[in-house]
């Protein structure tokens, strides 16, 4: 699908750190939508093979926040043509999405959210429990005795689609408008002079360019460290898992914040499923038997007849969490240098709006609207973005 280069250009108009969705999509769209093709994207690793590859593909715009509820909306009307637009099957699936409430509190969470979502066009809706249970028959309303279920929100645009097709449809995209993508080049430093970026070198050579976005997850720490910059960003592992496929019986996306699950079925019927983050502050992928069983059994709270489905896989990926759970975009006090971090929990599904916005902040050196709740900038003004009760991550 990708053209193979032997070496790297002595220099490029932009260097581009990570080939996940979010690289990969800048680099899409500045070569589509602003005329700059001399780019190269540095993958360290292999494309679309970080949290691009290792999320729970869950797509939505119910946020909390209107500078959330705007930013994901706008993601989730790009989801809709990334398809046609890449001929390429993303298995894009419309699937209605239910965040389960199990106390008083949840539920005015569920409702802030509702107005807030409804005040901006986006479809959510507070629900109470009959609802829920008419939507969901197989569901234990009692979850075990443990979380009754009172209500939800129900936000009926919620859908899936198939991870690793983004990055390829991106990657692809790009590649053909004549972006070059580099795999197994690690970034080893980034030059800076008089408060400018200058190049960038890596273990196949150094570059020269003015302009560097970084969009690399969970090392977004050790990349700002080689230009001095410095974030709240703080990294944990999130975990998921898959079962074997089992006949179809899930259509929507099922999140419940108290018992700490979030499952969907794919339309090769397994159950992708994942939990809370890692308790812990640590830069590994590795997965673990307590995150398994603790998952399985607060899944067998929602649904015990699953009992005996096998769990197939398991994984993990690095969040990059924020104070306010917020992402930080934008330009930044280095010129030339940009910013595309802090997804924590919720990476992927902003992965065109990502491309969008960071591809039009690297052209005009101007952050784009939809993005000026999330600049670098507000940690030390103590404007925070509060996100928080958006989560379908236990934290
Ligand atoms: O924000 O929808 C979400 C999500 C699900 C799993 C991780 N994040």
């Amino acid at each position: 699908m990708f053209t193979a280069h032997e070496s790297l250009r002595p220099s490029y108009d932009v260097v581009i750190i990570g080939a996940g969705g979010h690289g990969l999509a800048a680099a899409y769209y500045l070569a589509r939508d602003h005329g700059v093709r001399n780019i190269a994207v540095i993958e360290k690793g292999y494309l679309g093979g970080g949290n691009t590859g290792r999320n729970t593909t869950i797509i939505r715009s119910n946020y909390l926040t209107p500078e959330g509820v705007k930013f994901y909306d706008e993601s989730v009307r790009l989801w809709q043509d990334l398809s046609e637009d890449f001929d390429l099957n993303l298995f894009y699936s419309t699937r209605g999405h239910f965040t389960l409430a199990h106390t008083d509190a949840a539920m005015r969470t569920m409702r802030w959210r509702a107005e807030v979502n409804k005040h901006f066009g986006v479809k959510s809706e507070a629900v109470d429990a009959a609802f829920v249970k008419r939507a969901l028959p197989m569901i234990d309303m009692q979850c075990g005795g443990h979380a009754p279920i009172l209500g939800a929100l129900f936000h009926e645009p919620g859908a899936i689609a198939r991870h690793d097709a983004v990055a390829w449809g991106y990657g692809r995209g790009a590649d053909r408008r004549g972006v070059e993508i580099h795999q197994r080049t690690e970034v080893t430093g980034i030059r800076v002079q008089s408060g400018r970026v200058v190049g960038v070198d890596t273990t196949r050579g150094a570059i020269s360019t003015p302009r560097v976005l970084c969009a690399v997850a969970g090392f977004t720490p050790r990349v700002l460290d080689m230009v001095g910059l410095h974030t709240p960003i703080y990294v944990h592992p999130l975990q998921a898992m898959v079962s074997e496929p089992v006949k179809p019986w899930l259509d929507p996306v099922i999140v419940s914040g108290s018992l700490h699950v979030y499952v969907s079925q794919t339309a090769r019927g397994e159950l992708v499923m994942g939990a809370s983050l890692d308790p812990y502050e640590l830069h590994s992928t590795r997965s673990t038997l307590d995150f398994a069983e603790g998952l399985s059994a607060h899944m067998l709270d929602m649904f015990p007849f699953l009992s005996e489905v096998k769990v197939n896989r398991q994984w993990a990926g690095l969040a990059d969490m924020t104070p306010d759970f917020a992402p930080i975009m934008g330009v930044t006090p280095v010129e030339g240098f940009f910013l595309d971090a802090g997804w924590g929990t919720w990476g992927f599904k902003a992965t065109p709006v990502c491309g969008k916005t960071m591809s039009y902040t690297v052209a005009t050196g101007r952050n784009h609207p939809l993005i000026e709740g999330f600049s670098i900038d507000r940690f030390a003004r103590y404007q925070m973005t509060g996100e928080k009760g958006a989560a379908s991550v236990g934290h």
